[in-house]
């Protein structure tokens, strides 16, 4: 393959994120990344995600980190401890994980509404679903319009295996929905400070009620206890939404007639256009698009050397399985199929790719376009919208490579 030498302005980072990012090259051994992270600006791990490997991820604030382009490994299920995290709120007291068995979970809006706890739920019903956890933001730092918030490149993402009860069951234990239900909402088990109107601060997402067919009560991640960075001992999760909608340390799931009154659903993570606020007039962000990224190169400007080049990357469909990956090494003007590697885990988990190639020394520019079994194909363009949600732009994720 020859390089390009179209040279187009591609999309850097704009963020703080970005020289760190550009500067880091392959894992830095434990040792010296420790060492950065001790240093002046760079946040370091907070007490609760203490155990996480922080070579792997860019610490954005205690309550937000991603895991680094280059950090996902080959294999298909994320390994915790490079997982990204984010918190809305501080998270609860890591007391709550100490006697899983006796958290309780509150069902309402069924028939016969009940209280459970972790170790009842134990007993009805075990399930395991693969599937992408990924924030509604990730790529929100790559919108040229800077909208606020954590300003997420590729790894506000993961693929992992939570294990639980399926919600359907709980459904069946109590009597089914009760009539005229539109949505399942559900509560996080965060304190709210008193003093303050708890819907501008509560973590409660609603999604439509036939969801709920594929939810899962999970207790478990990657054969692991839920630990509390994740939302232990008990966290909803709803396989192809986004990140938001699974509610961590849930302590309700309700039917509800109507979706929460909290902010977080009536105001945020809404498709609202640009330079206007979210409210209840735009659509709710709930299910992911069809996406990939190169997860190899993987940073912008890297130098990779001459001949055999393995291109690497990830591929999710979003709601559906994800039928192919074409990667493009000169900006998107020519397209080449792309090889699936390792297992299909489904509809809900990303597939890995790769693309071999010699690469003769010059400049080329790396990306991915995966296509879905509903026939979407990953757009070259982000929709635009006001907070940077959903971005599944192919040429957003695009780096510049110099090959030497
Ligand atoms: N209770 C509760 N659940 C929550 C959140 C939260 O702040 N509180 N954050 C949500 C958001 S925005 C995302 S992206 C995911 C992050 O999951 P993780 O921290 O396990 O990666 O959790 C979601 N569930
Ligand atoms: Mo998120």
């Amino acid at each position: 393959m020859k390089p390009t030498n179209i040279s187009r302005r591609h999309a850097m980072l704009r963020a703080g994120g970005a020289l760190s990012l550009a500067s880091i090259g392959t894992l830095t051994p434990i040792s010296k990344a420790l060492a950065a992270s001790e240093s002046k600006d760079a946040p370091s791990l907070p007490d609760y995600a203490s155990w996480k490997n922080p070579d792997a991820l860019i610490i954005h604030s205690a309550n937000t980190m991603e895991t680094k382009r280059g950090a996902f490994g080959d294999g298909l299920i994320t390994p915790l401890d490079r997982l990204f995290v984010r918190n809305n709120l501080n998270p609860p007291s890591e007391e709550i994980t100490e006697d899983p068995d006796s958290w309780e979970i509150r069902i309402e809006g069924v028939k016969n509404p009940t209280t459970f706890t972790v170790g009842e739920l134990k007993r009805m019903g075990l399930e395991s679903v693969p599937m992408i956890l990924q924030c509604s933001g990730n790529g929100r730092g790559y919108f040229p319009s800077e909208p606020s918030g954590t300003q997420w490149t590729v790894g506000a993402a993961g693929c992992v295996i939570f294990t639980g009860i399926p919600v359907k069951k709980l459904i069946e234990a109590t009597g089914g929905i009760a009539d005229g239900m539109k949505y399942m909402t559900s509560t996080g088990g965060e304190e709210i400070p008193e003093g303050i109107d708890p819907d501008t601060v509560k973590v409660e997402r609603s999604v439509p009620a036939e969801i709920s067919d594929r939810a899962l009560l999970a207790w478990e991640i990657n054969g692991v206890p839920l630990p509390l960075a994740h939302g232990g001992p008990l966290r909803l999760v709803v396989p192809g939404f986004t990140g938001v909608n699974s509610i961590k340390y849930v302590k309700q799931v309700a039917f509800t007639e109507d979706q929460s009154s909290a902010n977080i659903q009536q105001n945020s993570y809404r498709m609202a256009p640009l330079g206007e606020k979210g409210s209840p007039e735009y659509d709710s962000v709930w299910e992911m698009p069809v996406k990939s990224w190169v997860t190899q190169p993987s940073e912008p400007d890297q130098t990779l050397k001459s001949g055999l080049v393995q291109i690497k990357g990830l591929a999710m469909g979003g709601n559906s399985d994800v039928t192919g990956v074409e990667v493009s090494v000169d900006g998107g003007d020519t397209w080449h199929e792309a090889k699936f590697v390792g297992p299909d885990l489904g509809p809900y988990a990303w597939r890995q790719f790769v693309y071999p190639v010699e690469l003769e020394p010059g400049k080329y520019e790396v990306t991915s376009r995966a296509t879905n079994a509903d026939g979407q194909t990953q757009p070259k363009e982000r929709m635009e919208n006001n907070r940077g949600y959903l971005n599944n732009s192919w040429h957003d994720h695009m780096l510049s490579i110099t090959v030497a």
